[in-house]
């Protein structure tokens, strides 16, 4: 398993198979979630924290992660903690977003919301446990990688997860609810609530690796392509898609009355705007198309995807 999942990391230039890289990544990641979460106290915090960590998840912000690192000349182990730490803060979002104070929402990953199952405080206090635990995977459990990188991946971890990120974006969201909101604004509030991580996710796995400037400035292109592609599909299966299939949800868009892309622009126009976006992020990495395959693949999985 191990020497599959290896040679899956590496692909050898036009000998590509997106399916099995994919699957190769998501195993190795899934093994150090597992790892990541050690004997924490009190049994009931770690219980929360392992419940919504490990749940499954296309863990699409790792692997993001790992392949940019990659292209960037660096050894994906090296990226491993940090696609760990990423991924903590994104689920740690998600629980937050769950809340009853925020989404309101009882299914997540397939299984009842965390604080359906610990109650809101404990889920609360999950989040802000994997949250902090995720600066402590990128500060103190990163062998090998030079400390003025982990200083720069620190930072961009916290620019995505606050004010300037993921915070200010759902700030916005929810003061948006039931408004009528234009493009731009909408926009903002995807950049900040969904793109600010994605984009995180591969200038700190680039980073680590010591990506020089023209090839972060790429991937900040990459990641606000797919990054605001990610969010229209989102949209667009909100209405499409089934709970079943979605593992939350759907429908809660409407219900909750939020502007939406299927709504501002209907679903064609919404899908060819998705595809154009990700066509933009597919070519800021042409320079480097030699070692680009997995984040090409990526891109092209954020429009293909079904959940
Ligand atoms: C990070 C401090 C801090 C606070 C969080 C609640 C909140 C503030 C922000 C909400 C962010 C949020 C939930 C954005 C939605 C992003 C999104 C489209 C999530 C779904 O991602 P997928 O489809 O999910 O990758 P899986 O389950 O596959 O990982």
């Amino acid at each position: 398993m191990t020497a599959a999942v290896t040679t899956a990391l590496h692909p050898a230039p036009g000998s590509f198979d997106f399916a099995a890289y994919l699957e190769g990544a998501r195993v190795r990641v899934e093994a150090a979630l597992d790892a990541s979460l050690g004997p924490e106290r009190p049994e009931s915090l770690r219980e929360a924290m392992r419940y919504s960590l490990l749940a499954g998840g296309k863990r699409l912000r790792p692997i993001l992660c790992l392949a940019a690192c990659e292209l960037a000349g660096g050894d994906a182990d090296q990226a491993m903690a940090t696609a760990v730490a990423l991924e903590m803060i994104h689920t740690m979002s998600l629980i937050h977003d769950d809340l009853p104070a925020m989404d309101n929402d009882d299914l997540r990953r397939g299984r009842p919301t965390s604080h359906k199952v610990f109650g809101e405080a404990n889920a609360i206090l999950a989040g802000d446990a994997l949250l902090t635990r995720a600066f402590e995977m990128v500060a103190l459990r990163s062998p090998g990688v030079p400390p003025e990188r982990l200083l720069q991946v620190v930072g961009e971890l916290a620019l995505a997860s606050g004010a300037p990120g993921l915070v200010g974006g759902q700030v916005v969201d929810l003061e948006c609810e039931g408004q009528s909101v234009d493009l731009d604004t909408l926009e903002y509030i995807h950049l900040h609530k969904t793109g600010a991580l994605l984009r995180a996710c591969v200038i700190s796995g680039a980073l680590i690796a010591g990506a020089p400037d023209p090839l972060l400035q790429a991937l900040g292109v990459y990641a606000r392509g797919i990054g605001l592609a990610f969010q229209i599909i989102d949209d667009i299966l909100d209405v499409t898609a089934s709970s079943e299939v979605l593992g939350k949800t759907a429908g809660k868009d409407l219900t909750a009355d939020k502007t939406t892309y299927p709504k501002l622009l209907g679903l064609e126009e919404s899908r060819r705007r998705a595809d154009g976006l990700v066509l933009e992020a597919k070519t800021s990495l042409e320079p480097w198309r030699d070692r680009a395959a997995p984040l090409l693949a990526l891109a092209d999985f954020i429009t293909s995807r079904d959940r």
